[in-house]
C-alpha cells in the first residue's frame, strides 16, 4: 500500500517507520491513523522484517500529538471513530509479535507519546520534549496513555505528568524511566539501528516469547507469571533455533537462526 504521511524503509530486516507530516510536528489526523494501522499490520506480516523502528520526519517533532486542527471540529460519531481507529492502531502496536523501539527525536506529546509508550522501549534525543497536554485542551489521554505510563514510571510520576499537562525534559525522562536511552539527535537513529541489528541476530522465537511473558506477566500475580514463562520457555525446546543456538555454542560457532 502507498501511504500518504508515513515513510517506510526496511533494510537488512528492520523496518524503519516514520510519520511524516512535519507541517503538522506530525500530528496524528484520522488518515495517518489509517495508515499507522495499515503498516503495522504489513510489518507484522511481512516475515522479512525483524525489527521495528518507529520515529518522525524532521528535526522538531516525534509527533506532537493527536491532530487538534482535525478534532476541534469533530462531530461525537467522528470523535467515536476517531478514538476507536487511535486505540486500534496502539493496542495493535503493543501487541506486535516483532520488537519495535520508539526513537523519539523531538516533541512526543499526548498521543504522540502514547504512540512511543506502545513500542517496546524508547530510545531519545535529548532535546526531546514529553508530555500529555490533554487536560489543556479540556480531556485526558485516550490511547492507553494513562494505563502504559502509570505502569512504566508509578502513579506518583504519572499523576504528575497528566494531571499537569506540563511537558519534561529528555533528561528527566531519563531519570524517570520514561526512556531509556539518550543519544544526541545526530546518532539517534544509528543507535536505535545498531540495538535492532543486535536483537535482529537473536532467536527471534525467544524474544518474541519473552516481549509476550513480560507484556501478559505484568497482569498476572507472580506466581501465575512464572508458570507462564515456564510454558513458554519449554514450547522453545520444539524449535529449530533452540537446537541451533545450542548447538553452535557447543560446537564454538556463531548460530545462524531461521527463525523456525
Ligand atoms: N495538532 C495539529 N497541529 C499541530 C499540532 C497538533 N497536535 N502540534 C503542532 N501543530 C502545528 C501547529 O499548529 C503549527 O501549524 P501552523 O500554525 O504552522 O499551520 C505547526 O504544527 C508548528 O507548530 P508551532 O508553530 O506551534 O510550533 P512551536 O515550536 O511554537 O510549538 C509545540 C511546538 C509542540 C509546543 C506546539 O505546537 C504545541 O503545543 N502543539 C500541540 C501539542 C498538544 O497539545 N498535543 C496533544 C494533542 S491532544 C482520544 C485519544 C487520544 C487523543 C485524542 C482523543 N480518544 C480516545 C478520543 C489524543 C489527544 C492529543 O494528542
Amino acid at each position: 500500500m502507498e501511504f500518504k504521511s508515513l515513510l517506510l524503509d526496511i533494510t537488512d530486516g528492520i523496518a524503519k517507520l516514520t510519520v511524516n507530516r512535519p507541517e503538522s510536528l506530525n500530528a496524528l489526523n484520522a488518515e495517518l491513523l489509517s495508515e499507522l494501522e495499515c503498516a503495522v499490520y504489513q510489518l507484522e506480516q511481512d516475515s522479512a522484517v525483524k525489527v521495528v523502528i518507529v520515529t518522525g520526519a524532521g528535526e522538531k517533532a516525534f509527533v506532537a500529538g493527536a491532530d487538534i486542527k482535525e478534532m476541534s471540529s469533530m462531530t461525537p460519531y467522528q470523535a467515536h471513530q476517531f478514538a476507536l481507529k487511535g486505540q486500534r492502531v496502539v493496542l495493535s502496536l503493543q501487541k506486535m509479535k516483532k520488537p519495535v523501539i520508539a526513537a523519539v527525536n523531538g516533541y512526543a506529546l499526548g498521543g504522540g507519546l502514547e504512540l512511543a509508550l506502545a513500542c517496546d522501549f524508547i530510545y531519545a534525543s535529548d532535546k526531546a520534549k514529553l508530555g500529555f497536554p490533554e487536560v489543556t485542551l479540556g480531556i485526558m489521554p485516550g490511547f492507553g496513555g494513562t494505563q502504559n505510563l502509570a505502569r512504566l514510571v508509578g502513579p506518583g510520576r504519572a499523576n504528575e505528568m497528566i494531571f499537569s499537562g506540563r511537558m519534561i525534559s529528555a533528561e528527566k525522562a531519563l531519570a524517570w524511566g520514561v526512556v531509556n536511552e539518550l543519544f544526541p539527535a545526530e546518532a539517534l537513529l544509528s543507535k536505535a539501528v545498531e540495538t535492532a541489528a543486535t536483537i535482529g541476530g537473536t532467536g527471534l522465537i525467544g524474544v518474541g516469547y519473552a516481549k509476550d511473558a513480560i507484556a501478559n506477566g505484568l497482569n498476572m500475580t507472580k506466581e501465575d507469571g512464572f508458570r507462564y514463562e515456564a510454558s513458554l520457555f519449554g514450547v522453545l525446546f520444539a524449535t529449530s533455533d533452540q537446537r541451533e543456538g545450542m548447538y553452535a555454542f557447543v560446537e564454538k560457532r556463531k548460530a545462524a537462526f531461521s527463525g523456525n
